[in-house]
């Protein structure tokens, strides 16, 4: 009976504690019931409940929320609950598309979303105002709902103010389980590569972080609960126990130990920051920064490849098609060499995955190794990529937000798996797009428009 932690299996049964009396407290239950289940994880003890108004009026709107997301998705699958249950991980309701902006939709273009966005919203910030009241009202801090607050700027980031600023609610994430995480793929191959975004890097040493610092502590004090670790009280007259054996212990293997109090300041920052450098690194992206890995490259922490393969000219501008024999001196010195000309493409405009090479160059192999390949320019050549990304950077800002779309919302078309290989090889993926030979067109001249733009960044 005297050891009562996690490890035993004894689980004291008492009548309910109904705990310190609350001031303005008439939301309470007054019942209290011991759930033997429960109590194998934490606490046994169910009750008294406190909803209170703000929690009565967050619950209702979660509801709300919930059932516009459910509606919806039953009425996908055509009211089949079978269907229903069976593709509920793929099932998404969408936000609206890119072409309306920030205008209100029609309620099945994207109305829904936007309402059931709302109601969710409201929802967790009457928890949150919730959270802070009642530790006002018990006397305590309000760390809690600062932590809290944390993730919402990270969830207001992702589905409101991000998309405010980038003029569109198609910006947002949808609702469903694969789709929000399709849209987390696709929002890191559109901004090429979110690996190199040093927010979200800090977000990640943050989670990590944070889970480590949980694994110590938690382990800590579990080590030394037969000492009474765990029991603060205890702490207090009962010295050199538990907790001065503990920093003890940490001292002697890692050269510091937090105090008992500053154990939980670390935790409480760690976990604070995750989400908060992620929303920063989120807001970012597309505001600011259109391309992370060009981005890490002009900041010198991405390789940037020579100029191996040069580029090809798209023949709807010189009307002559024209490839540029690779040149081996490029590698060291990467001068245009002199364009050749060759036979007329096949098709002007084509999809990037389906477009044969536009031309086979009949150069000779060249001493140095750098062969002309027979499939023409190679499409994962990294300068024809940045050519790529730069032609999309060149977009009007409709055509952007078009483009966004498409990739933003893989969703839609369920298709990620094309997009997500650059990302794999680490590549700046803007060259993804299926559009691109088309933006090639007139990029010529607004490629440097673009290169412009990457300067001010
Ligand atoms: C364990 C506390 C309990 C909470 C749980 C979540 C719902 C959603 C709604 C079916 C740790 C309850 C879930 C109420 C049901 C519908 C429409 C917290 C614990 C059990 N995600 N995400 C999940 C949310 C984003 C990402 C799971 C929410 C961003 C990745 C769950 C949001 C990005 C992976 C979920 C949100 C992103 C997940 C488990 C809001 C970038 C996974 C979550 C409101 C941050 C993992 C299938 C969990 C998974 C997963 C919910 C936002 C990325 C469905 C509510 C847009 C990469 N996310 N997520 O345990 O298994 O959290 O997905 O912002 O691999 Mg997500
Ligand atoms: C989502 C805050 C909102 C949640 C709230 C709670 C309810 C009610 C109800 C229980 C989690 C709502 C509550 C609705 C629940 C009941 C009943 C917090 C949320 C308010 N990443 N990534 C992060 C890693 C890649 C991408 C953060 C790792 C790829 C995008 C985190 C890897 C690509 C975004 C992180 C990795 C990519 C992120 C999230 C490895 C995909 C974000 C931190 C090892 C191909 C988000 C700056 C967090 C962010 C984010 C980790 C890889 C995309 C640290 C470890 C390269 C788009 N990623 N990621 O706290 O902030 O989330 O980025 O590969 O938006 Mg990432």
């Amino acid at each position: 009976m005297q050891h009562t932690n996690i490890f035993t299996r004894i689980q004291v049964a008492a009548p309910p504690n109904p705990s310190m009396p609350i001031p303005n407290a008439e939301g309470r239950t007054r019942g209290a019931r011991l759930s033997r289940l429960v109590g194998w994880f934490g606490n046994a003890q169910l009750g008294p409940i406190y909803l209170g108004t703000l929690g009565l009026a967050s619950a209702i709107c979660f509801v709300i929320a919930f059932e516009i997301i459910g509606l919806n998705m039953l009425a996908s699958v055509d009211w089949s609950p079978t269907e229903f249950v069976r593709q509920l991980p793929w099932l998404a309701l969408e936000p609206p598309p890119p072409s309306g902006g920030l205008s209100i939709p029609a309620l099945n273009q994207g109305g829904w979303w936007l309402m059931a966005g709302f109601f969710l919203s409201a929802s967790i910030l009457l928890w949150w105002w919730r959270t802070f009241r009642r530790a006002k009202a018990l006397g305590m801090g309000t760390h809690v709902a600062w932590g809290f607050a944390s993730a919402i700027w990270l969830y207001l980031v992702l589905g409101f103010i991000r998309p405010i600023l980038m003029g569109s609610w198609g910006e947002a994430v949808p609702f469903g389980i694969f789709p929000h995480l399709d849209w987390t793929a696709a929002f890191s191959i559109r901004y090429g590569n979110l690996f190199y975004n040093p927010f979200h890097c800090l977000s990640i040493v943050f989670l990590y972080g944070s889970t480590l610092l949980f694994a110590m502590h938690g382990a800590t004090v579990l080590a030394v609960s037969h000492l009474g670790g765990e029991r603060e009280v205890s702490q207090v007259v009962d010295r050199g126990t538990a907790a001065e054996r503990s920093a003890l212990f940490w001292r002697w293997t890692m050269g510091f130990n937090a105090t008992f109090e500053s154990i939980h300041r670390w935790a409480w920052w760690f976990a604070v920051l995750c989400p908060l450098t992620g929303g920063i690194g989120i807001l970012l992206s597309g505001t600011a920064v259109d391309n992370w890995y060009q981005w890490a490259q002009k900041h010198d922490f991405a390789p940037s490849y020579p100029a191996v393969y040069q580029t090809a000219e798209d023949p709807l501008i010189s009307g002559v098609p024209t490839v540029r024999a690779p040149d081996p001196a490029a590698i060291a010195e990467p001068t245009p060499a002199a364009p050749v000309a060759v036979e007329p493409a096949p098709a002007p405009v084509a999809p990037v995955e389906q477009t044969p090479a536009p031309t086979e160059i009949a150069a000779p192999p060249v001493a140095g190794g750098i062969e002309a390949t027979p499939e023409g320019p190679d499409a994962n050549a990294p300068d024809a990529k940045a050519e790529d990304a730069k032609a999309d950077a060149a977009e009007t800002p409709e055509g952007k937000a078009d483009a966004k779309a498409e990739d933003a919302k893989p969703a839609a078309d369920a298709k990620p798996a094309a997009d997500a290989k650059p990302a794999a090889d680490a590549k700046p993926a803007a060259d993804a797009k299926p559009d691109d030979d088309a933006k090639l067109d007139d990029s010529k001249s607004e490629a440097k428009a673009a290169d412009a733009k990457e300067g001010q960044q």
